[in-house]
């Protein structure tokens, strides 16, 4: 029997058909498609219809390929929602986090609550474009969207209710809004009001592995198909990535490596205490009870973006070739810290390297590929600083680091990680967010007993590379340049 996981990554989306057996899981990509924002005037949007027409190529490829399919899942990243209105339909297309009109609100609204109280309500680290923000810019905004919203849902909700028909929010996203409290297991009513907003907007909150439903009687006659159960998977992507780390140990620390980099570990409740706070880590809900005691770094988006910009000026890369010409660059020229504010949204990050390292006192990389070793050797550096973070947090010492994710396709990336980190990174499975996904759907169906019979069997099912670390003299003179040039503590 096979099961579909639909993954919308930021840089992409992808069905991908899972399959147990024998103890072994086997993938097979069915469909990829791009997943890219629409800038309309000043607002950046999602093309979330776009993103359901491919959903439905998905179906069709099932159909076509007479697939019996026993049941499905979507997962897709955090903090972005839809606005529902009283006929039930879409009220425009959702805002993208990296769209402007949330600049300063996080400020002003720490500011009122007071940041340690969000911070103890939610546990949720700040960043500007958390739900919370952005909903209180629309607020702040007097948005018609507002006024005649009845029905929040987040990307994976909508997508599941264009589905299915049925409205709920599912819990490892629900997390991610910075108004939803893990300590009395609700939406913060407080904090919405204080925000301006009713709490009847938000509904009942499901866990990952519920039953959702099945696909909706319009659309199996709109496509000529069966109906199939829905599940709810983990549907935040990082928490579908981490139900994928196949460590056999139950400490770990890993890094889901992206467009965004995820990095911590995993924990039995969230850890709200001063420290948490001071070092802005965050605790967003997974499945099976766990909480991600983890702190998001900028990732792969600066690399996609210094590409995304070559590409305008008419130079087009692949991601190996981008490797290779940072494989061939100078080591350790200039350092970023990638959390700069300078690099969260769009636009010439080549230029933004080279405007940070002039007010860093720093040579700006003269070359495309002295650029490319720059980001990738700071991300190595930066990933270093919030492993050490974690283990302070947490109490605990780890021998290595799981990473999952596309950039683990990044050899080098690894490898530097590996160095920077003075420990072993183990690298697999690359579709971690798909995997986690399809798993959560076999536990729900009794074919796989819990979460660390689905690690084991991930485990068995993928190849899982080992980096040991190298040089580690230059990586250590390094990681003390870059703290002394980027200012990180
Ligand atoms: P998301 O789910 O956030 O869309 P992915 O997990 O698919 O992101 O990872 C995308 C990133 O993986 C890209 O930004 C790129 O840096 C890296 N990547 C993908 N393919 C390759 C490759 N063949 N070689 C090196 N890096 C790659
Ligand atoms: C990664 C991710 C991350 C969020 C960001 C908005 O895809 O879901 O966990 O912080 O996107």
């Amino acid at each position: 029997m096979t099961i579909l996981a639909f993954d919308l990554g930021a840089s992409s989306g992808r069905a991908l058909l899972g399959r147990l057996n024998n103890g072994k899981i086997e993938v097979e990509e069915l469909h990829r498609f791009p997943n890219d924002p629409v800038q309309v005037g000043d607002r950046l949007q999602w093309d979330i219809l776009r993103l359901l027409h491919e959903l439905k190529q998905s179906l069709l490829k099932v159909k076509h390929r007479e697939i019996e399919l026993q049941s499905l899942a979507i997962d897709s990243w955090a903090v972005d929602f839809g606005l529902i209105g009283s006929n039930g339909e879409l009220l425009g297309n959702p805002y993208h986090y990296r769209d402007h009109h949330t600049d300063g609100v996080m400020e002003q609204v720490a500011g009122e609550l007071t940041a340690s109280v969000i911070f103890e309500k939610t546990g949720i680290q700040f960043l500007p474009f958390n739900t919370i923000y952005q909903l209180a810019a629309l607020k702040k905004a007097d948005s018609p969207l507002l006024r005649d919203a009845k029905h929040f849902l987040m990307i994976p909700d909508l997508l599941r209710y264009f589905l299915t028909g049925e409205m709920y929010n599912e819990f490892s996203n629900a997390t991610t809004t910075q108004l939803y409290n893990p300590l009395t297991e609700s939406w913060d009513a407080e904090l919405i009001q204080a925000i301006g907003l009713s709490p009847d907007l938000f509904g009942s909150v499901v866990q990952p592995g519920a039953h959702m439903g099945s696909l909706r009687t319009s659309l199996c006659e709109e496509l000529g198909i069966e109906s199939v159960p829905v599940y709810a998977a983990a549907e935040h992507d990082t928490g579908s990535a981490v139900v994928a780390v196949p460590s056999l140990d139950r400490s770990f620390a890993y890094l889901s490596c992206g467009t965004w980099s995820l990095m911590g570990t995993e924990v039995n409740a969230p850890v709200i205490n001063e420290l948490a706070q001071q070092l802005n880590f965050t605790n967003e809900g997974g499945a099976y009870g766990t909480f991600r005691l983890l702190k998001n770094i900028m990732g792969l988006w600066v690399l996609q973006e210094c590409r995304r910009a070559w590409e305008r000026a008419g130079i087009s890369y692949t991601f190996p070739e981008l490797v290779k010409l940072a494989d061939e660059s100078e080591p350790f020229g200039a350092f970023i810290d990638p959390d700069d504010p300078l690099f969260l949204h769009p636009g010439d990050m080549p230029a933004r390297i080279a405007e940070y390292c002039l007010r860093t006192g720093q040579k700006p990389p003269e070359s495309n590929g002295a650029i490319v070793r720059c980001v990738l050797e700071s991300l190595a550096l930066k990933y270093r600083c919030v492993l050490e973070l974690t283990e302070q947090l947490s109490g605990q010492a780890f021998g290595g680091l799981h990473m999952v994710g596309g950039g683990i396709q990044n050899t080098l990336l690894c490898q530097w990680t590996a160095n920077a980190i003075g420990k072993p990174v183990w690298a697999g499975p690359v579709e971690g967010s798909a995997i986690g996904n399809l798993v959560v759907q076999w536990i729900a169906s009794g074919e796989l007993a819990d979460i660390w019979e689905a690690r084991r069997v991930i485990r068995d099912s993928f190849p899982v590379d080992t980096y040991e670390p190298e040089q580690p003299g230059a990586w250590e003179s390094a990681y003390v340049a870059f703290r002394e040039k980027t200012g990180i503590a």
